[in-house]
């Protein structure tokens, strides 16, 4: 059945490097992953259509002015200063306990807003990031407006980001982005379900003193894994958010079976949390065939997992997140979100 699929090509000239295993690569995160996947949803014959730009206000409600200001004008100041690397990324972070002073230079502002190395910035970045934002609350904007699933094509991914820093291939944040447009637009609350194969820190950590949108996420146990120092069970959220986020960490190299069960304790949390709308963050990275994961998904228990989330009936937005097994990767999505359309 079909569904909307909002799409952008204004990604397309987001190439970056990574650094991975101490030596500079191509990131994985590259333009063919949103070709791979749109010629897999124009195939199954979902409609297509374009963002308009994020307003402002939504990404500063989500985001701090210092970041979304560092983000717009990184590379233009990097090129001015006379850098020639193909890229620009952080190498040195703050150390624990520092006292959080923003530093003046680009250099020393690439480390502040940043957690990993992973992540560069290049001229086409700032441009990416903005449509992939727009992807996602275009996004939200249809599936409130007509009641039904709808699909963000965006690119780059955002669940690691978090207010103020970039990092695991993330810039601005565009299921929080999603949340916060719902709930600007009356819903009463939010639910998150993050199924990448990473643990969505940035999310996570933008929502977890709030308990107007409740954030549950299913990955690989972080204590081997990327990001490393979150996406723990104990993490449950402070303050007002005190009981509103659950992580379920799975051990590498779980299968369906294991991965189901989580799901089905994800879903009961949700119930549980009475929300109003889903906005799931898609990651096909839990593939058995992803060079990323560990995990064993196929792609028909893609589809299960898509029939699953349509029998939830509350309006859902799904936005695209990892998944580096560009050859696999449009099929999976497109059998994920087969059930979900109407
Ligand atoms: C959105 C998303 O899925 N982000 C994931 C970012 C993970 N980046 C770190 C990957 C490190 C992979 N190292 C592989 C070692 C084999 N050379
Ligand atoms: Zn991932």
């Amino acid at each position: 059945m079909s569904l909307l699929v909002i799409a952008s090509e204004a990604h397309s000239d987001h190439e970056t490097v990574a650094m991975d295993d101490g030596a500079l690569v191509p990131s994985p995160e590259n333009p063919q992953r949103a070709v791979m996947i749109e010629a897999a949803l124009r195939h199954a014959g979902h409609h297509f259509a374009e963002p308009v730009e994020v307003d402002a206000g939504l990404l500063a409600a989500v985001h701090t002015p210092e970041y979304l200001e560092f983000l717009a004008t990184a590379w233009g100041r990097w090129v001015e200063r006379g850098e020639t690397a193909p890229a620009a990324m952080g190498f040195a972070w703050p150390p624990r306990g520092s006292p959080g002073t923003r530093p003046d230079d680009l250099i020393g502002q690439l480390g502040f807003h940043s957690f990993s190395a992973d992540t560069s910035i290049v001229a086409g970045t700032w441009t990416a990031a903005l449509s992939s934002a727009s992807v996602a609350v275009a996004a939200t904007d249809r599936a409130l407006d007509n009641g039904a699933t709808v699909y963000g094509l965006c690119r780059p991914p955002g669940h690691h980001a978090s207010a103020d820093q970039f990092g695991g291939y993330c810039y601005l944040n565009n299921a929080a982005l999603s949340a916060q447009r719902l709930l600007e637009r009356g819903v009463q609350r939010v639910g998150i379900l993050d199924i990448d194969y990473h643990h969505g820190n940035g999310t996570q950590s933008i929502f977890y003193d709030r308990s107007d949108v409740m954030v549950v996420s299913i990955h690989v146990d972080p204590r081997n894994e990327f990001p490393w120092f979150t996406g723990h069970a104990n993490e449950v959220g402070e303050g007002r958010g005190h009981g509103w986020n659950l992580n379920l960490p799975l051990s590498a190299g779980a299968d369906f079976g294991t991965w189901s069960s989580a799901l089905e304790q994800a879903l009961g949390c949700l119930e549980g949390g009475d929300i109003d709308a889903l906005v799931v963050s898609l990651g096909v990275d839990t593939f058995e065939g992803d060079p990323m994961g560990t995990f064993r998904l196929t792609t028909p228990d893609f589809a299960a997992i898509g029939r699953r989330l349509a029998t939830i009936g509350s309006p859902t937005v799904v936005l695209q997140e990892g998944g580096y097994a560009i050859a696999d990767l449009g099929v999976n999505v497109a059998a994920f979100l087969e059930p979900l359309g109407q």
